[in-house]
């Protein structure tokens, strides 16, 4: 440990700890990753500027930062039954624009979710870097079952004839059926380019079918359900796609790897080979299951009407609320979540109809079926009565004992 003389710094970094062990993290996009995942990344690997790849570097020195590297890799393709993987994107977003350039060219159509239904930033927003190079068209849920409809989805691809169809969200509570978007790719020669990012973990632990024996390329994040330091991953069992997404990656994305995350990634990878790691998976689709049927029970709307991986949308509709007043009244009681938009909102982004919940963080401290329980009476509680202070106490009490009884960081 240093000797901390940089007081500004680390009283945030405090104060931040403490707000994460006080506070229940609903956010679907977060998780607390082991103590071990945290001291690779702070380690001396963050000195080392390694361009290139292990085995084949612009630089000196690189041969402890290659076992590190390599290891990561052959975790990675362990874990998700692939023949190739690149661990070296620094974010999700950087594994998408990896795969976008290794499978089509500027200009090209892409049809992926629409953002206004769950679908991703990159996955074609017209401020982002995929909206911008490339020629995006999406697909949605339907009205009513507010799913995605695999014949729709066809409709969809036949018409517009993409050279790459994209599945996968941020804000989507159903089960995705890959091998029905690999049989449209076929059939319109697209080819098929799965993001995991929300549901990687729910794949490495069985809780979701995976998508890597039908994609072409599958990208990932490595924070969200999967547990591990922020950043990205990109498995295939092409090696030509392979090849192309390492040189897509750097130079053509980034430069210098950030190797002391790719250590982190390394011991999230083995830790998420594990047995308990299934456990895990289980259990957060198991508590997104109970919290989804009871905040349904206490007369909250779910989108689609529940649940099949970590993370619901909950239309607040009923309460009065906006989705972004309803994030501030839960944060205020110390549950932190997001507001989000619900299917076919009539609602801005910034004030959305809905909020999302996540179950992967406070599965992690240990939280369990009956926690799930008094949570949605908390959560439609606040929601319904969102001035009453006194109610707002106890229920800030009660969130506090739950927390100090599961420490994140014991
Ligand atoms: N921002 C992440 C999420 O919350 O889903 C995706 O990148």
């Amino acid at each position: 440990m240093s000797p901390r003389t940089d007081a500004a710094v680390w009283a945030a970094v405090d104060a931040e700890a403490a707000r994460q062990e006080a506070q229940l993290e609903l956010i679907a996009s977060e998780n607390h990753t082991s103590r071990e995942v945290i001291d690779a990344v702070g380690t001396v690997l963050t000195n080392k500027y390694a361009e290139g790849y292990p085995g084949r570097r612009y630089y000196g020195g690189c041969e402890h930062v290659d076992t590190v590297e390599n290891l990561a890799r052959e975790r990675a393709k362990q874990l998700f039954g692939a023949g190739y993987a690149n661990v070296q994107p620094h974010s999700g977003t950087q594994a998408n624009m990896g795969a976008l350039m290794a499978l089509c060219e500027p200009g090209d159509r892409v049809l992926a979710m629409s953002l206004d239904h769950g679908g991703h930033l990159s996955h074609g927003h017209p401020k982002n870097f995929s909206g911008i190079f490339y020629e995006f068209h999406s697909y949605g849920v339907e009205q009513g079952s507010e799913r995605i409809d695999m014949d729709r989805v066809r409709e969809r691809a036949l018409a517009v004839r993409p050279r790459v169809l994209l599945a996968g969200a941020s804000a989507y509570s159903r089960t995705i059926d890959f091998a029905a978007f690999a049989a449209i790719a076929r059939e319109v020669d697209a080819r098929l380019f799965v993001d995991m990012a929300h549901i990687a973990g729910l794949v490495a632990g069985g809780q979701h079918p995976s998508p890597v024996p039908h994609a072409d390329v599958v990208t990932m994040t490595t924070h969200k359900t999967l547990r591990g330091p922020r950043g990205g991953l990109v498995v295939t069992n092409d090696l030509e796609v392979h090849k192309d997404v390492n040189s897509r990656v750097f130079p053509g994305g980034q430069g210098g790897p950030l190797m002391h995350v790719i250590a982190g990634k390394a011991v999230a990878l083995r830790e998420a080979l594990a047995p308990e790691f299934t456990d895990y998976a289980r259990r957060v689709v198991a508590n997104a299951s109970v919290l989804a049927g009871e905040l349904a029970a206490r007369g909250l709307r779910v989108v689609s009407g529940g649940t099949d991986n970590h993370l619901m949308l909950v239309d607040v509709g009923s309460t009065g609320l906006s989705g972004a007043e309803a994030e501030h009244v839960l944060h205020a009681v110390d549950l932190t979540c997001n507001k989000n938009l619900i299917p076919f909102d009539p609602r801005p982004p910034m004030e959305a109809s809905g909020v999302r919940l996540g179950t992967a963080a406070i599965t992690t401290r240990g939280l369990g079926p009956d926690d799930m329980r008094r949570m949605a009476g908390w959560i439609a509680d606040v929601l319904r009565a969102p001035g009453d202070e006194a109610l707002a106490a106890r229920v800030r009490g009660e969130v506090a004992e739950t927390a100090r009884a599961h420490p994140i960081y014991a």
